[in-house]
This record gives C-alpha cells, sequence and structure tokens, in this order.
C-alpha cells in the first residue's frame, strides 16, 4: 500500500505519517515543497524509517502532482499543505487561493487521470463557517466564510464534492476543527502561549527581566482538540464503505484569555488580568512587589481584519458512525504544550 502525505513538515502531516507508520504496513511518501531551509524538526520520530521517503512536489504545479500520482500510484492521498495561517491569509488571498482551492482542484484531476481508485482526503476547517449562526456547529451549518483562508477552503470543500459525484472518487472533506500539539506553528495562537509561558517561567526562575507576550483579540472562542486525536478520525473518514465528510471537534470551546489562564497556571505562575481593549493586561500577582510585571499585553497588529468569534463543533456522527474516540482534553493539551515548552525551552539556553 502507498500512501502520499502532503505538507509531511507541518503537524498534521508529520502526526499522520507517524500514526501510519506505526498502525498501517504502508509505504508513506511525504511531500515538502522546495525550500532553502527545510525545517525537519516535527519529522525527527520517522525520517529515517526504511518505509517512509521524503518527495519533493508543490502544491501550485500540476506538473509535480501529476508526477507523483502517476509514479507512486497512491492508494491514499492525504492533502494537509495548506497556507493554513488564517491571518496572513488577508496579505497573501492569491497564494492562498492557489495552495488551498485550485491545489485541491490539482489533486483530484491527477488522481481522476493517473489513479482514479485512490482515496482522496482534503483537509477542510471550520473556517469555513465563520460568522456562525448556531452553536454546537455541524454539517449542516451554512458556510459563512470571514477571511480569504476560509473562503479558500469552502472553495476546496465544493470542488470535493463535484468531483465525488462526477467522477465517484473517494473524495472527503473533513470538517476539522483547531487541532494543537507539541508540533503546531508559533505564530499559532496556541504555541505562542505556550512557548512565550515556557521563556517567562525560566526568566522567573532565573529572576532575568521578560518580554509580556504580545497578543490580539483574547475573546475569540475556539474548539481546540489535539492533532494526534485528529490523524486516526482522518484515517477511519478514509475507511469507510462510502465517502463521506464528517466533523472532528471536541465538543468543547475556550476563549483565548482562559487558554491563557491555564497555560500560566499549569507552570505555577498565577496572574490577574487588568484594564479594558487594547490597554488589557495579565500580570503577575505578587503580593511581595512593590510594582508590576506584564506576563500579557495587546498588540493590536494581531487584530484581524475580521474574526471569528465563537467555534464549537458538533462531532456525534463521527463518535458513533466512525467509532472515533479522542483521548486529550482541553486541559491536558494545555499541560503537554506547556510542559514540553517549558523541557525544550531549558534545553535550547
Ligand atoms: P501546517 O501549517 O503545520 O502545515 C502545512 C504544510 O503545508 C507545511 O508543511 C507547508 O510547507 C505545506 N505547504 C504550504 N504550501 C505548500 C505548497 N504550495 N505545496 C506543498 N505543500 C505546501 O498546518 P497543519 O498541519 O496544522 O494543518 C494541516 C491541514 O489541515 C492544512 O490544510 C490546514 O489548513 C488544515 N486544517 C488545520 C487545522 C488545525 O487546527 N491545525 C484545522 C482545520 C484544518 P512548509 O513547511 O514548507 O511551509
Ligand atoms: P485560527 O488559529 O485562526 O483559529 O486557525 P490561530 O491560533 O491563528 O487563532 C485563533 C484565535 O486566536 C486569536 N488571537 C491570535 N492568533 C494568533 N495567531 N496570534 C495572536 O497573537 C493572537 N491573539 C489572539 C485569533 O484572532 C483567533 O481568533 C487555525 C488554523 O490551524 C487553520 O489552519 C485552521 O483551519 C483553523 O484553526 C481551524
Amino acid at each position: 500500500m502507498n500512501i502520499i502525505i502532503t505538507g509531511i513538515l507541518g503537524q498534521d502531516g508529520a502526526n499522520m505519517a507517524e500514526y501510519l507508520l506505526n498502525n498501517t504496513h504502508a509505504k508513506i511518501f511525504g511531500v515538502m515543497r522546495r525550500s532553502a531551509n527545510p525545517n525537519f524538526k516535527n519529522c525527527g520520530a520517522f525520517e529515517n524509517d526504511p518505509r517512509f521517503s521524503f518527495v519533493y512536489g508543490d502544491l501550485t504545479d500540476s506538473v509535480s502532482i501529476d508526477n507523483l500520482v502517476r509514479e507512486i500510484q497512491p492508494d491514499y492521498f492525504i492533502n494537509f499543505g495548506a497556507q493554513s495561517f488564517v491571518g496572513c491569509s488577508w496579505d497573501i488571498p492569491l497564494q492562498t487561493f492557489d495552495i488551498n482551492a485550485t491545489g485541491v482542484v490539482r489533486c483530484l484531476e491527477a488522481i481522476r487521470r493517473f489513479k482514479p481508485d485512490c482515496k482522496f482526503y482534503s483537509a477542510g476547517s471550520s473556517e469555513e463557517l465563520g460568522d456562525v449562526v448556531y452553536a454546537p456547529q455541524d454539517l449542516g451549518h451554512p458556510i459563512r466564510p470571514r477571511s480569504p483562508y476560509g473562503a479558500s477552503k469552502a472553495a476546496a470543500r465544493h470542488v470535493v464534492k463535484v468531483y465525488r459525484e462526477s467522477y465517484n472518487l473517494y473524495a472527503v472533506h473533513g470538517l476539522l476543527f483547531n487541532h494543537e500539539g507539541t508540533k503546531r506553528g508559533e505564530e499559532f495562537v496556541t504555541r505562542k502561549i505556550s512557548k512565550g509561558v515556557a521563556k517567562i517561567y525560566h526568566s522567573l526562575k532565573n529572576k532575568e527581566i521578560f518580554d509580556p507576550i504580545e497578543l490580539g483579540n483574547l475573546d475569540s472562542k475556539r474548539d481546540w482538540s489535539d492533532s494526534e486525536d485528529f490523524v486516526d478520525g482522518v484515517w477511519r473518514m478514509l475507511n469507510q464503505e462510502k465517502p463521506r465528510d464528517y466533523v472532528l471537534s471536541s465538543g468543547e470551546t475556550h476563549s483565548i484569555r482562559e487558554f491563557v489562564e491555564k497555560a500560566f497556571a499549569t507552570a505555577g505562575i498565577k496572574g490577574l488580568w487588568s484594564g479594558e481593549g487594547i490597554n488589557e493586561k495579565y500580570g503577575l500577582a505578587s503580593p511581595v512587589l512593590p510594582y508590576r510585571i506584564d506576563l500579557v499585553k495587546i498588540n493590536p497588529k494581531f487584530y484581524r481584519p475580521a474574526e471569528v468569534d465563537l467555534l464549537l463543533g458538533n462531532s456525534s456522527q463521527a463518535r458513533q458512525e466512525l467509532d472515533w474516540n479522542p483521548k486529550i482534553s482541553f486541559d491536558k493539551l494545555v499541560e503537554k504544550m506547556v510542559k514540553f515548552d517549558i523541557e525544550i525551552y531549558k534545553k535550547n539556553v
């Protein structure tokens, strides 16, 4: 069995490769795009596995996608490659569309022409729902994206349906809510916080001066899970009798503010909120010090032109029909990320 995974250097691609190497006998072909300085830090657990190889490919280059499918003859094509950062999708909207929407058409066309029985996974997102009209959100929720990223994923959703129905392909577009972990990119808010807390933890311990973590909107709410639980759900989605989209989510929602509190509490640091709007701060709660020490402050540059305020997923169908049971709770996820970053920071200093 041959499996192509795009986005192999990213969070989900690397977790999926690990999962498949542990749970199947498949050969894994991890697609990376050409880069002057590729970062392999997520791939340490499998890069030397004899059943794993890196291959070059780019979702904006149909020749490369065609060649990969023609030569590898994959049984599964798992497309995690994307311009995945919502925040910068306003800065690079065309590239976001080219990779996330047209890129999916390139994959589907290659499969249709060169390996029509290959099963295809498209990485859909709760950002497609955007300006939500009810909670918890399920597959029936209207598509109301609020960013070029959300719109690009919505386009991918429609085109996957079109190819599935027109050409009878096994193609699914999962509706996945936020998922994080120790491989999460550093610009996403959870990792930014866990890394920032780790740095502050060591600075306080060593009595060193530090800068507060700078964040944008603290009030948005997200349904956060662990990426390692989600790759298992994605694999189950790909192995049903008939192709069908599913929601994967935790079914809990928490604000950025709550994530901040939980992350500092995990490191044994107690803080207090004060001020409002762009003057809001989270300061060290210390009865001893005569001056204040800021742990978090607002920087308006992290506000977005339009925000998705509330995400909360209903994944009951996946839990029932796929027998999917996520193991990591929100509390465990925050703890895992903060403890990991505290260890990493210690090693790197
Ligand atoms: P990451 O940003 O960690 O990984 C994305 C990967 O895609 C990166 O390794 C990147 O390569 C690669 N990539 C970017 N552009 C191209 C291109 N033109 N051709 C080939 N590869 C490219 O994202 P995640 O692992 O978190 O997410 C995986 C997928 O799931 C994405 O499609 C994302 O949009 C989607 N998703 C993620 C959610 C989440 O909460 N994590 C929730 C819902 C959907 P490089 O390393 O070179 O930059
Ligand atoms: P999101 O993730 O946009 O939900 O997309 P991100 O972590 O970037 O933002 C979550 C929320 O936090 C607010 N926020 C900040 N965000 C970032 N990145 N940096 C900050 O400093 C900051 N301060 C506040 C944001 O405004 C937002 O409300 C993720 C990605 O993985 C997508 O690829 C995926 O499709 C969706 O999750 C589901």
